[in-house]
């Protein structure tokens, strides 16, 4: 990948000049699907943007300087709020002149704390695409603009009010734009070479998970347009297409949408045309529920090798009163086996430590991986956000304390759960080693009662990232080098 020879001060060249209306700032060597889109819509509209990756440049502040930017841009998951304080305050501290400007799911979510907790001058709580193309235009007539007619905005007001405007219409795909993302292969050549390159053709869910951001975001944007959006089929092509010509290295396509499957009409279309126009295997989303023979087929034959489906708990109330999941364990086991039956691979997404959830249901949740054949078995640990349905239902059973807040989030949920639940390091146990109990049925049937061994934590964890090496290499076919390179890419972004 070249990712590791990082950007010395003064050696931009080419295409690199002063003056970016926004410069886009980020830690992790990822490509952030929002800030390719962003960036896409700012060029159309004759906006220049650059993005600068903390961890790719010997001296990020000095990146800044050469760009000279009119605005920095921040895209943040709300697990990375503490470094989002720490990053605005250290290059306000620099450049307290340039407007900081927030966005992404976190200020969709929580606009007033960052502006509580930050020095950013504005966060964007809609669809950015048309709101930063206001904010650019008012930031151009002036350095002190007046915010209050901007929808999609937060700001704080003269007397240091927080001022929260309404939302913005939310964004819809438009055909004369294919989305591309020379904003990354400009500066950072390494990661316009992506060997798995990311790519979404929705936006929005058709369920409403309690425990997910869909069934926040759901509500909140009433009324501001269709929530559920799909790029056409042939403007999808057309932008993997672009993109597999400029880099011949790609080996699997990733669709990372929420739902992938869930327009059967759309899917048959678009997986014609991939095959006969793309032809690489491709890893995407779906849900037990709505999987049967026709589209495990239309799938296999599309060249999807991995399907990745939400099993969340073992436990049938727990997954349905609790995560409002709507699954039943049949559909799990069917599912499982549909997808088997064409040789597509499975990765299930479990939670554990999850509200009302005990040992029981725990190995539960391991027992239905097994029974549903589901070759490569994923966990987090549950980590509610503030403001979400399943969090006021944890505070009511006094599972999080009077201090959790955005701050204590841990930056991942594979390793410690901040909940207080009874028998947690039995669970969390049982977290670390899902990946192989489910792949090795005997060995759990023979060995499950190691989960009380508490001195045994630091092995079981280990077990999990080798679990975790394991699924990343054959989700993707890759070979061992091009694993572990992939993974010591995306270790601090996953
Ligand atoms: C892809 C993805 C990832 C990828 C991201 C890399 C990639 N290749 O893109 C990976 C695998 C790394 C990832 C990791 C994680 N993810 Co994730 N991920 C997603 C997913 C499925 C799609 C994101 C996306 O591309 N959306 C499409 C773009 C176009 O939308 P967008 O990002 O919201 O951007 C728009 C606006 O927000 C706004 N905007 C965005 N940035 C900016 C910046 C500015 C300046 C402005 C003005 C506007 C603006 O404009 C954009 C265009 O309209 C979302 C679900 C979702 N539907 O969003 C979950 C999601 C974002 N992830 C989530 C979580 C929890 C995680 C993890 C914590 C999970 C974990 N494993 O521990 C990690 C944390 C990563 C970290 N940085 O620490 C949650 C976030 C919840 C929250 N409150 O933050 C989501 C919402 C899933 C969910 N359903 O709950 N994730
Ligand atoms: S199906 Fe998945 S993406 Fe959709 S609401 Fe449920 S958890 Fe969220």
């Amino acid at each position: 990948m070249g990712l590791k020879k990082k950007v010395r001060p003064g050696s931009l060249k080419g295409n690199w000049s002063m003056n970016d209306d926004i410069v886009f700032y980020q830690s992790s060597p990822i490509i952030n699907l929002g800030v390719v889109s962003l960036s896409t819509h700012l060029k159309q509209a004759g906006f220049k943007s650059s993005v600068i990756i903390e961890s790719l440049e010997r001296d990020p502040i000095q990146a800044i300087r050469e760009l000279n930017p009119r605005s920095i841009g921040f895209s943040v998951f709300s697990v990375e709020h503490s470094n989002l304080i720490r990053a605005v305050k250290r290059i306000h501290s620099v450049f307290p002149d340039i407007p900081i400007i927030v966005g992404g799911t976190h200020a969709i979510l929580y606009p007033e704390k960052i502006l509580k907790d930050t020095l950013a001058t504005l966060v964007c709580h809609s669809d950015g695409e048309a709101v930063l193309v206001n904010i650019l235009k008012k930031l151009i007539k002036s350095s002190t603009p007046d915010w209050s007619s901007v929808e999609g905005v937060a700001y704080k007001d003269a007397s240091g009010r927080i001022q929260v405007n309404e939302r913005a219409l939310l964004f819809q795909y438009r055909d004369d734009v294919v989305e591309e993302r020379t904003i990354y292969s400009e500066r950072y050549p390494g990661l316009g070479k992506d060997e798995e390159p990311p790519f979404i053709a929705t936006r929005g869910c058709p369920y409403s998970c309690s425990f997910c951001y869909n069934s926040y975001l759901r509500k909140v944007v009433q009324e501001k347009g269709q929530f559920l959006r799909q790029k056409s089929v042939g403007n999808l092509i057309n932008e993997i297409s672009a993109y597999v010509k400029k880099n011949n290295n790609v080996k699997i396509v990733s669709f990372v949408d929420d739902l992938f499957t869930f327009n059967g009409e759309w899917l048959t279309r678009f997986l014609l045309e991939y095959k006969a126009k793309i032809n690489i295997p491709f890893i995407c989303t779906s849900r037990a529920n709505e999987m049967n023979e026709g589209t495990a087929e239309k799938l296999a034959k599309g060249g999807c090798r991995t399907v990745i489906i939400g099993v969340e708990s073992g436990n049938e109330d727990i997954r349905n009163r609790v995560l409002e999941k709507r699954i039943t364990d049949e559909q799990v086991i069917r599912c499982g086996k549909i997808l088997r039956k064409f040789n597509i691979r499975v990765r299930s997404t479990n939670m554990f430590c999850l509200p009302d959830e005990t040992v029981k249901d725990a190995l539960r949740t391991v027992e239905l991986n097994i029974e549903a054949e589901i070759p490569l078995a994923f966990s987090a640990l549950f980590m509610p956000f503030p403001d979400t349905k399943i969090f006021e239902y944890c505070k009511e059973k006094q599972l999080v304390g009077d201090n959790y807040s955005l701050e204590n989030l841990p930056r991942s949920c594979f390793k410690t759960s901040i909940l207080r639940v009874p028998d947690k390091q039995k669970i969390v146990n049982i977290h670390y080693l899902c990946f192989f109990f489910v792949r090795y049925p005997w060995a759990y049937r023979a060995f499950k009662q190691i989960i009380y061994i508490q001195c045994l934590k630091s092995l079981f964890y280990f077990s999990y990232i080798l679990g975790n090496i394991i699924r990343h290499k054959e989700e993707r076919g890759f070979g061992w080098v091009a694993t572990i390179k992939f993974v010591l890419r995306v270790r601090n972004a996953v």
